[in-house]
């Protein structure tokens, strides 16, 4: 152990004696933790290996990835700006896609695919990994013949050009967007086998663009008594949507080219879409064409008809539209296998749509006791924010499961405490606890405590 002195962060710096790396006390303790874990992992099989040769086999003896020099040792490796002057990721990640649901119908022309959260590291999403969702199919627009129309509410419509809007002070900032049905099937418990297919509508990207409240001040928008806005989109699902004005005038809503430092892909988009942090995926119209400034919500058919919530009561609710507190373990995850007991990192997401994520619980017994998981930076609000938390499994069955609480106090529900306020007939903004179960045999599987 360490000296027992609490060195403040940074965690690296030089002694004065000479370069010596020393680590804050809780680090420490999480290092031995660690080590003695490998530790013992390493002496049961030494002590098979003793069994079965009659001595200690030094670890990677005879391994030919070792011993042979590969060809990509000793030969030229490929030139530069191969594949069209475009990155392509290694050909042995191929099998790390995004995907239709088996949980959903299929059809022709599926309109969703699904992240593969269970492989992704981080926060960022890759933007050819981004979940996709289209009411009527994606387009590769023409930059240089789409336009934004801004009207209603406004001294005189203006029109802008894409050139036009980069030439703008840009702003640039890492948000999620989540769907609104995000792990809706796990309402009816059809327990779809994968993290994929019960949270993989939601990604998370760095979006560049123009605050929108820029772009109705430019317009001479009445900010007064224009409290809400329609954004509507220039693919065939003519998808409409309100946003308050509030949320506008915050600042946050962009009108976004850029995503992960390029211009947004057009499955996302392209050239041009709304970014309304917070708020659930069908407000974040792609393909933006037009902005008009109302003063009352426009009840279009994506908000009268398709995006309400049924009620025990036998209500609906209406522009139900921020997403609320919630994560997810993304490793250990539905579908993946624990080879030993001994050591893993449990990884997850979490994520709020009012703000940041002040904490994350992590149980290894089905909600009895609770962890405190380690929130890895950047923090950042409305965004995605990474958890991890050291386990050494004992080979007995155990029941994942996190538990989120935002910067507003807002605590992730249970399935009980969500359906005794939702009832069951919901589709939209699920936000419970998930389960995972692990099973002796290392299998790992999605379950739904009552
Ligand atoms: N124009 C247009 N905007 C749209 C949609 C659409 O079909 N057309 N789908 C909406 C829905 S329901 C969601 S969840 C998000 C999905 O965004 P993504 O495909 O970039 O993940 O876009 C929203 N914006
Ligand atoms: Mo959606």
């Amino acid at each position: 152990m360490n000296s027992g002195r609490l060195i403040p962060a940074p965690e690296h710096f030089l002694s004065p004696g000479g370069i010596k790396t020393v680590f804050s006390e809780a680090r420490q303790g999480r290092r031995d933790f660690i080590r003695q874990a490998f530790a013992a992992a390493a002496v049961g099989a030494a002590a098979q290996g003793a069994v079965a040769q009659g001595k200690p086999v030094p670890a990677g003896a005879g391994d030919p990835n070792i011993l042979n020099l590969p060809e990509h040792s000793v030969a030229l490796g490929q030139g530069v700006a191969q594949n069209d002057g475009y990155g392509k990721r290694s050909l042995f990640e191929a099998a790390v896609q995004r995907r239709p649901s088996p949980g959903l119908t299929q059809t022709a022309q599926a309109s969703v695919s699904f992240a593969p959260l269970q492989s992704l590291f981080g926060i960022v999403t890759p933007s050819g990994l981004h979940f996709e969702r289209h009411h009527q199919g994606w387009w590769d627009i023409d930059p240089s013949k789409h336009r934004l129309m801004i009207n209603g509410m406004v001294k005189a419509a203006k029109v802008f050009r894409l050139d036009e809007l980069m030439r703008m002070a840009p702003v640039s900032r890492f948000h999620f967007i989540e769907c609104g049905a995000n792990t809706a099937v796990e309402w009816g418990n059809v327990a779809v086998p994968t993290v994929q297919y019960t949270h993989g509508m939601v990604s998370c990207s760095e979006f560049t663009g123009v605050p929108l409240i820029t772009l109705l001040e430019l317009a001479g928008a009445d900010l007064k008594n224009g409290r809400f806005v329609l954004a509507e989109g220039a693919d065939g699902s003519a998808l409409t949507r309100t946003i308050p004005m509030h949320l506008i005038k915050s600042g946050e809503v962009l009108v976004a080219y850029g995503q992960n430092g390029e211009m947004l892909r057009p499955e996302n988009g392209y050239p041009l879409r709304l970014v309304v942090p917070g708020v659930q995926g069908v407000s974040w119209v792609k393909y933006l064409r037009r902005i008009e400034v109302g003063d009352m919500p426009y009840a279009s058919k994506d908000e009268a008809i398709q995006y309400i919530d049924l009620l025990p009561s036998g209500q609906h609710r209406q522009y139900t539209s921020l997403q609320e507190c919630k994560s997810v373990v993304t490793t250990p995850s539905g579908g993946q296998v624990l080879l030993d007991k001994g050591f893993y990192n449990v990884t997850g997401l979490a994520w709020s749509g009012k703000g940041k994520i002040k904490k994350v619980d992590v149980s290894v017994d089905g909600g009895r006791n609770w962890h405190g998981a380690r929130l890895e930076s950047p923090v950042l609000s409305k965004a995605l924010t990474r958890f991890n938390l050291d386990w050494v499994w004992d080979g007995k069955p155990a029941i994942i499961q996190s538990r989120a609480m935002d910067s507003t106090g807002f605590v992730q529900p249970t399935y009980r405490q969500l359906r005794a306020v939702r009832g069951t007939r919901s589709v939209y903004h699920n936000n419970a606890i998930q389960s995972w179960l692990v099973r002796e045999n290392g299998e790992v599987k999605n379950v739904q405590l009552s």
